[in-house]
């Protein structure tokens, strides 16, 4: 009988591999650049300064996982600026989330875009502080936003090893099977903005200090800078809920819970002002 040699060719094998190489590529374009101008058309329509928040779809415990969304949201609603969710790209030109459209123009960073709305709808939450109180405001939101952030961060991801973030959001399945590259990118980030250089235990009094000097200014007051909510409490209270919601099994949970009381009370009063619908606005339903 006569053999039949079935080796491909070296000329097919290229063939292959050029047109696996084309079809990723093409595919890739459809999707750069077809989808984002299809997305881009559909998201101009949104509706005249009607702001459109593109983030993560919303948490099982907090209606958003990111801390940064829900300052963003909390400032929204602060400011009874009309807003609606976007969850097909969380992530914005810079990386990071949140970002919005607003009448088609894109902004991205929580802070420059509160900046920005609060110049275009005239709602400055800071105008009722002196000058000496805006320095003040300005000082804790850095704290909670570039230190208790990345405190955060060094208990989910180096202490944690990431749990909470699966435990906070619906994900698809193979999220679980990334969580190893996503969890040592975040490390990485640590270890660059350094606090990942340090032991848990050292940031744990670094970000316990943290949480005394928000209880102590805080005080009795209802809000951090007085009687009146201001633009910091969207960060404060973004923050606190964060931790009480997202990292009830760190230290920081109980610290709130056991001795800075007063953060506790402050959570609950800002939710029970602003996110009165905070239970409907939280995910249903868990995708396993
Ligand atoms: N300064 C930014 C920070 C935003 C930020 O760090 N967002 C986080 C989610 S909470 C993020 O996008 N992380 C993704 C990453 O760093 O790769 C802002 O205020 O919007």
């Amino acid at each position: 009988m006569k053999e039949i040699d079935v080796t491909p060719s070296p000329g097919s094998i290229l063939t292959v591999m050029i047109s696996i190489l084309v079809t990723t590529f093409l595919v890739y374009i459809y999707r750069r650049i077809i989808v984002r101008q299809i997305r881009r058309s559909v998201w101009k329509s949104a509706g005249d300064d009607v702001v459109l928040v593109h983030c993560p779809t919303p948490g099982y415990l907090t209606p958003n996982i990111s801390p940064f969304v829900m300052k963003l949201l909390t400032y929204l609603r602060l400011a009874q600026i009309p807003y609606k969710l976007e969850h097909d790209e969380p992530m914005g030109a810079k990386g990071k989330t949140p970002w919005i459209t607003l009448n088609g123009e894109e902004l991205h960073d929580s802070q420059l875009i509160i900046e920005a709305l609060s110049k275009k709808f005239d709602k400055d939450f800071n105008s009722g502080l002196s000058e000496e109180e805006k320095a003040i405001a300005r000082g804790f939101a850095m704290m909670i936003e570039e230190h208790i952030a990345w405190g955060l961060r060094v208990w989910r991801f180096i202490v944690d090893d990431g749990r909470t973030l699966l435990e906070g959001m619906k994900q698809p399945f193979f999220v679980s099977l990334i969580k190893p590259i996503f969890v040592r990118s975040q490390k990485a980030a640590l270890w660059y903005q350094g606090l990942g250089r340090h032991s848990p235990s050292e940031v744990e009094n670094m970000i316990t200090a943290d949480l005394r000097a928000l209880s102590k200014y805080l005080g009795r007051k209802p809000y951090l800078m007085g009687d009146n909510l201001t633009e910091v409490d969207c960060t404060m209270f973004a923050f606190m809920a964060n931790i009480l919601y997202n990292y009830n099994r760190s230290p920081y949970y109980d610290i709130i819970k056991g001795e800075f009381t007063n953060l506790y009370d402050y959570v609950l009063r800002v939710k029970g002002r602003l996110w009165p619908d905070w239970n409907q606005c939280l995910e249903k339903t868990k995708l396993k």
